[in-house]
């Protein structure tokens, strides 16, 4: 089963935003932003703009309709700034113009008076300042006080993550057209279609039936485009509001880079304590946030990384606080992951500093602690746990021992260039932290043909969902996957749609497309039943295209039967709404049973570092991954793939660099680096867990978007081996390990 996008991707017709077609009569705009990160924003002049060639206007705070806002959680960020800017990059004034070269030329002739004010950085300033976007949140399992005084050895320490641009191939856009009586269509590269509609609402004060929003796909999100793709359209929805025309907007790739939020930067705490047999007996941990200059998705974020703050292991005794901390950065939003992988590398700095003071590898504590099933979570859900089986299934298929003296063998022989090796064990929950976010609906119509059409409210970037709310209608009605189309995400035909992300959108559109798909089938036996003269609708399937009775093909194929049943005057559509069952979670007590269900793996990493130019290469990763049973493996092993790699790059060559004024600098790919083919592993190898436990994914098919990021977090303890191999050190827990970072721990 391939990936129904493939053909079109590769021949270049797969439809993105920008090749929607241009309605005549159609403005371009184009945002001034910030030069600065803080300051007083004493006066705009867009005398000269306006002036310029082909402008039809230009739109300062002053100019909205609706409420200048468009802050989901908490307030805090308008549309435009207006009275001070908080970060560089901060929408400040639209220009529109006729075409997007005379839009972008006159943006650059705004001019603006700010009074500098200090600019905040680093997230422990902030903290020290008390200025937190939401109050602390806290996790606590045991009494970690009462543990630490009987522990047989303490370490503490501290740990530094920097953030990761999403970098989408397809930047941030958005094209808004005026429709009948004040209404607005607009074609957003979002997430979340809903979110989309309602910031553009606020922004206009319009009523969301007026406004419809349709996605087709996306050239990549990876969380950049949950939350932020709403200002893009509210900017175009407003711009259209105010000229009555369409108004596109395609950013840049340094006008996106510069204005849009990252991966949340984390500096940390930890403090471990374990038994004389490495049993980790109590763990404390705090985190800080560095959310930027608005809260967007933040406190989301914050909670993930308690969630997962120690990751595959049970830990009797945890304390885990975590600040939300306001900067003047781009505000930083979601990232494959969700601060999850945050919440991980911490503990796993922890495991790595007892082991290296303990004299033993972190791969013994590791092991020694892994979640067994019925284990509690410091949020106090039970583990069903797959931490040991995808450890010994790993171990029985690679060999770890083999793995480990090889390494050792190569090191004990080669003077300049180290191998280093670490294991990354990985628990992720499925399920938005958000209880009531986990819903979906589905919208199935069975034409007179045949032909099936399905939309949901997920949407495609990249990561295959279409094709498995596709297969999973094919299935239900027994028809090859051609004879079903799924259409694009559009608020008028599902509405109220959580964002897809979380991982969640195949179980949770595709089981509600499972109940679409379900209920017409029911109408279709009733039809069949007398057809094929079945004594009960229980004998009767539908498979290759045909009724089956008692398993046995009969003469009644699909396209009869639905015709039948249309000249019946039967129904064949169905909108179908699936929520999780049995999820919630409660801040009150910070307990609760928030996730479905878990995904495990178990990664070993292997790299080679040049000792003496402090680059490295990445020999493999080799992971034994909990699929549940994947109903699409091509598309699951491109998102483990895939997934590996982003982690990886976040952990080694990806380097966000904020001066010390808030500017960015790593603002274009010759300064930001990702993994490309060279640098990608020599190997990765996917083992599927083998396990025949039931659970609550689509098919039994787990969700597998974020969890495979997180294997690429033991690429940068392998390094660390390495240059430990190398020279008596102890490196910093401080990520990115760049090849500069990599060569100065080598000879400090
Ligand atoms: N894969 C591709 N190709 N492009 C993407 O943007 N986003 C990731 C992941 N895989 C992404 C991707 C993220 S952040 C999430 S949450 C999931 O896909 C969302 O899709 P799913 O819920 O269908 O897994
Ligand atoms: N988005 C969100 C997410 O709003 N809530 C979540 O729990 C989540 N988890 C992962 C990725 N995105
Ligand atoms: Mo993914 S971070 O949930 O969009």
């Amino acid at each position: 089963m391939k990936n129904i996008d493939s053909h079109s991707h590769v021949r270049g017709e797969s439809v993105y935003l920008d090749d929607v077609p241009v309605v005549r009569g159609t403005l371009y705009a184009c945002v001034f932003d910030s030069p600065v990160a803080h300051g007083k924003l004493k006066s705009i002049n867009t005398n000269e703009a306006e002036k310029s060639a082909g402008v039809v206007r230009v739109i300062t705070a002053k100019d909205l309709v609706g409420e200048n806002q468009i802050g989901g959680i908490v307030p805090d960020e308008p549309l435009l700034a207006d009275g001070e800017v908080h970060f560089q990059g901060q929408s400040i004034a639209i220009v529109v113009a006729e075409t997007e070269e005379l839009a972008r030329k006159a943006a650059k002739k705004i001019t603006v008076e700010i009074d500098e004010l200090e600019p905040v950085t680093d997230p422990r300033v902030a903290a020290a300042n008390e200025s937190f976007i939401v109050p602390p949140k806290k996790f606590v399992l045991g009494d970690t006080a009462a543990a630490f005084a009987n522990c047989a050895h303490i370490f503490e320490g501290r740990t530094e993550q920097n953030g990761q641009e999403h970098l989408y191939i397809e930047t941030q856009g958005a094209y808004a057209l005026p429709t009948e009586n004040g209404g607005i269509k607009i074609y957003s590269s979002t997430q979340g279609p809903t979110a989309v509609q309602r910031a553009v609402c606020r922004v206009t004060g319009m009523p969301m039936h007026k406004v419809e929003v349709d996605v087709q796909r996306l050239g990549g999100g990876f969380g950049g485009k949950e939350d932020q793709a709403n200002a893009w359209a509210g900017i175009c929805a407003v711009a259209t509001q105010l000229t009555g025309k369409p108004v596109k907007y395609a950013l840049h790739r340094m006008e996106d880079m510069r204005m849009t939020g990252k991966r949340h930067p984390y500096s940390s705490d930890y403090k471990i304590g374990l038994d004389k047999d490495l049993k980790i007996v109590a763990y404390e941990a705090t985190f800080y946030q560095n959310a930027g200059a608005a809260c967007d998705l933040s406190p989301p974020v914050l909670e993930r990384t308690l969630f997962h703050c120690t990751n595959s292991y049970y830990i009797p005794n945890v304390t885990a606080t975590a600040y939300c901390c306001r900067t003047n950065l781009p505000p930083n939003t979601a990232f494959r992951g969700f601060g999850g992988p945050q919440g991980m590398f911490v503990i796993e700095s922890a495991i790595a500093r007892a082991a290296e003071r303990l004299n033993v590898t972190a791969a013994e504590i590791q092991k020694a602690n892994l979640l067994v099933d019925g284990d509690e979570f410091p949020y106090g859900q039970k583990a069903e746990s797959e931490a040991v089986t995808s450890w010994t299934q790993a171990d029985e298929k690679y060999d770890f021992t083999k793995l480990y003296k090889e390494s050792d063998e190569f090191n004990a022989s080669s003077k300049y260039f180290k191998k280093g090796v670490a294991m990354m064990p990985v628990c992720f929950g499925i399920s938005f932290t958000k209880t009531p976010m986990n819903q979906a609906r589905s919208l199935v119509h069975v034409y007179t043909d045949g032909s099936v059409a399905v939309s949901t409210g997920a949407v495609e970037m990249g990561q295959g969902v279409n094709t498995k709310i596709a297969q999973v209608a094919a299935k239900m009605f027994g028809l090859d996957i051609g004879e079903v189309k799924v259409h694009t995400t559009n608020t008028l035909r599902i509405a109220n749609t959580s964002p897809t992300a979380a991982s969640a959108a195949a179980d949770l559109n595709g089981k509600a497309t499972q109940l679409a798909c379900d209920a017409i089938r029911n109408r279709l036996f009733d039809v069949a039943k007398d057809l094929v003269e079945a004594a009960s609708v229980d004998d009767l399937s539908l498979e290759q295209g045909f009724v089956f009775r008692n398993g046995e093909k009969t003469t009644l194929d699909w396209n009869s039967l639905v015709m039948e049943a249309h000249l019946q005057r039967v129904n064949l559509s169905e909108h179908s709404h699936y929520a999780t069952p049995g999820i919630g979670f409660d801040w009150t007590t910070a307990k609760g049973h928030p996730f479905a269900y878990h995904v495990y793996g178990t990664a070993i990493v292997g790299v080679t570092v040049d000792c003496l130019r402090g680059r490295y290469k990445i020999d493999y990763v080799k992971c034994c991954h909990d699929f549940g049973t994947s109903m699409n493996t091509a598309v699951d092993l491109g998102q483990i793939e895939g997934g590996i790699v982003q982690g990886l790059g976040w952990m080694t060559m990806e380097e966000v660099v904020y001066d010390r004024d808030g500017k960015l600098r790593s603002n274009a790919l010759s300064t930001y680096k990702v993994p490309d083919i060279h640098s990608v592993p020599k190997e990765i190898a996917v083992l599927p867990l083998e396990t025949t436990r039931e659970n609550l994914a689509i098919f039994n098919s787990k969700a597998v978007g974020e969890p495979p990021l997180m294997y690429g977090i033991g690429a940068y303890f392998a390094i660390r081996n390495a240059i430990k191999s190398f020279t008596d050190c102890s490196p910093e827990f401080d990520c990115p390990f760049t090849p500069e970072k990599v060569l100065m721990n080598l000879y400090r």
